[in-house]
């Protein structure tokens, strides 16, 4: 048996503004994750560059702050064998134009930054990510 983890996935603006809150929870619930914590907040630019610090410098990063807090969006807290890349596997590649089709973003975008929804890459990602969206 492999280890229950938990992971932190966001509906991000544009998800919201394409009324894909229910499809995406849809998904994750069917596929047998466990929605722990759900929560639709207006981001704050400081928690924006909290999350994003990793990309403070490269060219997309003005723009994502812009877009992340652009709307409303929905964060969640998924619980799962192997959440982390299960959820991270359904919600396809980074750049929705070569995510593949069946996942979120291949299935629901075609942009490489307005791209749907977010998942956690790692143990140490989920929990700082939990704590920046749920304290
Ligand atoms: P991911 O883990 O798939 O969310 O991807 P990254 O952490 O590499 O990127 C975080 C976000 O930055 C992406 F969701 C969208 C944005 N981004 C761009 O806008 N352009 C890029 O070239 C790469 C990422």
């Amino acid at each position: 048996m492999h280890d229950v983890e938990k992971t932190l996935i966001l509906i991000k603006p544009d998800g919201v503004r394409k009324q894909l809150i229910g499809e995406v929870v849809s998904r994750f619930e069917k596929k047998g994750l466990t929605v722990l914590k759900l929560e639709m907040m207006s981001l704050s630019r400081e928690k924006a560059q909290l999350h994003y610090a990793e990309h403070v410098g490269k060219p997309f990063y003005p723009p994502l702050i812009d877009f992340i807090t652009s709307g409303p969006l929905v964060a969640m807290v998924l619980e799962g064998q192997r959440a982390i890349s299960v959820a991270r596997k359904m919600c396809g590649a980074t750049d929705s134009a070569l995510a593949e089709a069946g996942t979120i973003r291949g299935d629901y975008s075609i942009y490489n930054n307005q791209n749907v929804v977010h998942s956690s890459d790692s143990a140490e990602s989920a929990t700082r990510e939990i704590s920046i969206y749920f304290g």
